[in-house]
């Protein structure tokens, strides 16, 4: 059964705000990730899933547009063990509350520690027994299946821990950006009944897929530059 509003499609397209159609990370070699903490200095891990225990999540996909993809295999890291073994050494316990989320495109959310804490949440680097391609958000993405596409962070560079829940989208399209956006609750964006985001979203589809692919085939014309041909 498919959560409230959502449609299943075939595919699993390459997709987000259509202004990062044509941003891409620079750095795809690595799991690289920085983390702060507080407000001491961010600390970078050269490979932030070192060491840690490998688990594979087989989940569906919820973007807020109204699409979902079905039955999706992520490999990777819990990020709750993650938490456990990098991060909560460096803190008393009970004091993080919230945490940002930033990519090498720019993008950028926040989401809950709770929420994060879920066993379904991953630091993803495969996706369908397949390294993850730079459609899918290489070299390392967040997956959390129960909220929104948007939370699922693609091209992850830098977790921030903070003492607050923070808020990172301001003025008249905050409402863009629900700190939570439960799939189960329909919690679309904020101020709006999920159900009228649905109207307003679901045209958007068609275009938006359509400029991430046509984003995604200059890249690789423009980067490949013989190398592979
Ligand atoms: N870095 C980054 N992460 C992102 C986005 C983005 O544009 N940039 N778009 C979000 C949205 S709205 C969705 S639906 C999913 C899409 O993931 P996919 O491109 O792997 O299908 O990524 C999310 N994470
Ligand atoms: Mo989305």
């Amino acid at each position: 059964m498919l959560p409230p509003g959502q449609i299943a499609r075939a595919d699993f397209p390459r997709f987000g705000l259509s202004q990062y159609a044509e941003r891409f990370p620079s750095q795809l070699t690595e799991r690289a990730l920085s983390v702060q903490v507080l407000s001491a200095a961010p600390l970078v891990l050269r490979d932030a899933l070192s060491g840690l225990p490998r688990t594979t999540l087989q989940a569906d996909f919820h973007c807020v547009t109204t699409w979902s993809s079905l039955g999706l295999v992520w490999g990777g890291v819990r990020f709750s063990d993650f938490f456990h073994q990098r991060v909560a050494p460096l803190v008393p316990s009970g004091t993080i509350v919230g945490v940002v989320l930033r990519a090498q495109d720019g993008y950028r959310t926040t989401l809950l520690l709770e929420d994060l804490m879920a066993d379904d949440v991953l630091l993803a680097d495969e996706l369908n027994a397949q390294p993850l391609c730079i459609e899918h958000g290489a070299p390392l993405r967040l997956v959390a299946p129960r909220h929104y596409g948007y939370k699922s962070m693609k091209h992850l560079s830098k977790l921030e821990f903070l003492a607050t829940i923070p808020v990172v989208k301001h003025g008249p399209l905050a409402f863009l950006d629900h700190p939570r956006a439960r799939v189960a609750l329909e919690e679309r964006g904020l101020w709006f009944p999920g159900w009228l985001l649905r109207r307003l979203y679901r045209p958007l589809i068609p275009s938006t897929v359509k400029a991430f692919r046509a984003g995604m085939l200059k890249y690789k014309q423009s980067s490949v530059g013989g190398s592979d041909a």
